[in-house]
């Protein structure tokens, strides 16, 4: 009795955990994850004074395809964007549900180059992936902004993604299904 007790409480303390830092419809990470996680890989990075960079992407007129294809078929275009994501994932790369059709990865020890490359693979994988559901095919596209620390001493994480936001909305502003690199101007496209 006592035994079977045991068990089941810690299979609700592994539940509580999982629901405490796993999205619930994608199965990536959470916001709370990422910050933990990429908090500890920031500081380090600032020691060792290597590189991080950061990757914003969010979903292109996502709302659109709620309004067309109804909120569940836009919950299953949400997992599916994540599902690629996370396959293309490399070592030391973090990867979350930053919030609504909005996802981050943080890319310890690559410089905005390197970040630059992958995001161009997976929008354009994304891109290439489109989402079938009852017999209708759903073209997916995301915008991408890249920001590298600066290795400016009081710089935070905080700052970091507010240059990687900055470069997510300039890739809005230029015409979507693209990525930008925060200090670089929009060039190029899809
Ligand atoms: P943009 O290209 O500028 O990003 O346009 P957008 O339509 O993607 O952006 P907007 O911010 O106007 O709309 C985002 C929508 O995402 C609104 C919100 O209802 C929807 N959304 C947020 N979270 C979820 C979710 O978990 N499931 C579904 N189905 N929709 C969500
Ligand atoms: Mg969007
Ligand atoms: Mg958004």
């Amino acid at each position: 009795m006592i035994i079977s007790d045991i068990t089941e409480l810690k299979l609700l303390q592994q539940k509580l955990e999982h629901h405490a830092y796993y999205d619930e419809l994608t199965q990536v990470f959470n916001r709370r994850a990422f910050f933990e996680r990429c908090e500890s890989d920031f500081a380090r990075a600032k020691r060792e004074a290597l590189p991080l960079t950061t990757i914003l992407f969010d979903i292109d007129n996502f709302k659109q395809v709620n309004d067309t294809y109804g909120h569940s078929v836009g919950d299953q275009v949400l997992a599916h964007v994540a599902r690629i994501a996370n396959s293309c994932l490399q070592e030391g790369m973090l990867f979350a549900r930053y919030g609504g059709e909005e996802f981050v990865l943080a890319l310890a020890g690559r410089s905005a180059t390197d970040g630059k490359t992958f995001a161009e693979q997976l929008r354009r994988r994304i891109a290439a992936q489109p989402l079938t559901v009852g017999g209708k095919t759903i073209s997916i596209t995301s915008s991408f902004g890249v920001a590298e620390t600066t290795g400016v001493v009081d710089e935070s994480l905080q700052h970091l993604l507010h240059f990687s936001d900055k470069a997510l909305y300039e890739a809005k502003r230029s015409g979507r299904n693209r990525v930008c690199v925060y200090g670089q101007s929009a060039s190029g496209g899809a």
